[in-house]
């Protein structure tokens, strides 16, 4: 994705950037490990975190903006609604990003934390390269005296890497993202992140709610067909990285609200029976006409759901936000008193 820098800033300060990235072959061989697990299921499916190289990421920034895409209006709006709140509450000086992508609602708090006087350093995890530099570049030039400390990386296996705290810090895992773990990793992974905590430290976490099975469709299958080309990317993602040799019209489109686990599906179904290689894994897959191959759940909460995932981490809720409508919840949370 080209960075968008307003020249009319001021001159980019690189002494202000750090970047540490951990992704090397290591990051290759999960793609391998996990594309060889998962093509090799009785009912296959792939890990969503590969759908974002670059054109991925530019396909969810579409996504974001579509109209029925509501969650990240929403959670804009609710943000906008209590950034002060927030930034008075945690007194932040450093601010982690789980998953920031190109950071545009993070800039919501980053404003009030500024504004506050508390803030001292931006910490940016990502997976995709060209997001978290560009950021950088971006948010020291907008944020006079912030620092941006960039860590490129798996967040599922490079946390530890996060550097040492320098004053309370607040870590936001915003999107929903959360939702696209699986319930027992989810609580895992929400473990791992309790673990980036001191005592006096918050974890601010969006979540997209429960609601009609029809209006969540709707966000995971819109009418121009975004949604559809972002999932169906995952294969040139495989055909470019692994040498495979899907044709991505082999393949329709499939959202679906499982309503046992209260989840979205994304599915890509075959439309005809065919054989794939994927010539660096040395793997032939069959595909039946009509089977289907999961590429991303995106779990939907109720307080209740968040509160005990939290609790299972060692989190204790302080505040649930929410919009008029309760679509999308921002909850803050800190390490539980013992
Ligand atoms: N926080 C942004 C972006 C959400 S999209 C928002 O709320 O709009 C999910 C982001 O998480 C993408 O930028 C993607 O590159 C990143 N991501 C997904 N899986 C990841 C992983 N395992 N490790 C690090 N980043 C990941
Ligand atoms: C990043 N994640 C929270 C998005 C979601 O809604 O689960 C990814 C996405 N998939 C399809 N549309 C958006």
């Amino acid at each position: 994705m080209e960075p968008v820098i307003d020249p009319s800033l001021a001159e980019l300060d690189e002494s202000a950037i750090t970047i540490d990235s951990y992704l090397d072959e290591g990051q290759e061989r999960s793609l391998a490990d996990d594309v060889l697990d998962g093509l090799t299921k009785p009912f296959k499916e792939l890990p969503p975190k590969h759908f974002y190289d670059a054109r991925g990421a530019e396909l969810f920034d579409r996504i974001c903006e579509l109209p029925e895409y509501y969650p990240t209006r929403t959670e804009r709006s609710i943000l906008q609604d209590h950034a002060e709140q927030l930034a008075g509450a945690t007194g932040a000086a450093e601010l982690v990003e789980l998953g920031s992508g190109t950071a545009a609602k993070t800039r919501v708090l980053l404003d009030a934390l500024h504004g506050a006087g508390t803030l001292r350093r931006y910490i940016p995890v990502d997976v995709t390269e060209q997001m978290v530099r560009s950021c950088a570049e971006e948010l020291t030039a907008e944020y006079p005296g912030l620092r941006v400390h960039g860590v490129i990386g798996d967040f599922e296996r490079h946390l530890d890497r996060v550097p040492a705290p320098e004053g309370p810090r607040l870590v936001v895992f915003l999107g929903g993202t959360i939702g696209n773990f699986p319930p027992g990793s989810r609580r895992r992974f929400l473990r791992k992140i309790a673990r980036l905590l001191g005592t006096e430290d918050h974890l601010l976490m969006g979540t997209d709610l429960v609601k009609d099975p029809e209006v969540l469709t709707q966000a995971y299958d819109d009418a121009e067909g975004v949604t559809a080309e972002f999932n169906r990317n995952l294969l040139m993602v495989l055909n470019r990285e692994l040498q495979a040799d899907f044709d991505p019209e082999d393949f329709e489109h499939i959202a679906l609200f499982d309503r046992e686990h209260e989840w979205i599906e994304m599915r890509l179904r075959a439309r005809r029976a065919h054989t794939t290689t994927v010539a660096d894994l040395g793997l032939s897959v069959r595909f039946e006409q009509g089977e289907e191959m999961r590429t991303e759940i995106s779990a939907k909460f109720t307080r209740d759901r968040v509160r005990d995932d939290l609790a299972a981490a060692g989190l204790e809720l302080s505040s649930w936000l929410t919009d008029p409508d309760e679509l999308f919840a921002l909850s803050l949370s800190r390490p539980a008193s013992l």
